[in-house]
């Protein structure tokens, strides 16, 4: 009879133990969905391009660039400059919130021939 207790106190707290270990985990999920609401987009400047060149995202969306090149490079805004990393060295990155809609065409500023557009959607 005591073997019985003693297997259910252990069978019970296993189970209480299990159901706060799934809580927590879900717990954990929440402040990663509201990291989510600003997703972030990440455009690679390799080989003297902007990698993908040509993006599309929502209103709201952070784009990281980050330069994998030995040469600096920037990712400026031709419109108005609504954006501007400066020069970025090997390494360094720049991150944006896009907040209104449209096409956003951005270059190197110290290679031009270096292009590349951001769609923003509402
Ligand atoms: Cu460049």
């Amino acid at each position: 009879m005591r073997r019985i207790i003693l297997l259910m106190t252990v069978a019970t707290l296993v189970v209480v133990s299990t159901l706060f270990v799934v809580y927590a985990v879900g717990a954990h999920k929440y402040p990663t969905a509201m990291a989510q609401k600003h997703p972030t987009k990440t455009v690679l400047i390799q080989n003297f391009r902007f990698k993908p060149a040509n993006i599309t995202i929502k209103r709201g969306t952070r784009v990281r660039w980050i330069n994998k090149d030995t040469a600096p490079h920037t990712a400026t805004a031709i419109n108005g400059r609504s954006f501007d990393s400066g020069r970025l060295g090997k390494g360094q990155r720049y991150t944006h919130t896009f907040k209104s809609a449209g096409k956003k065409k951005y270059l190197c500023e110290i290679h031009p021939h270096m292009r590349g557009s951001v769609v923003v959607k509402r």
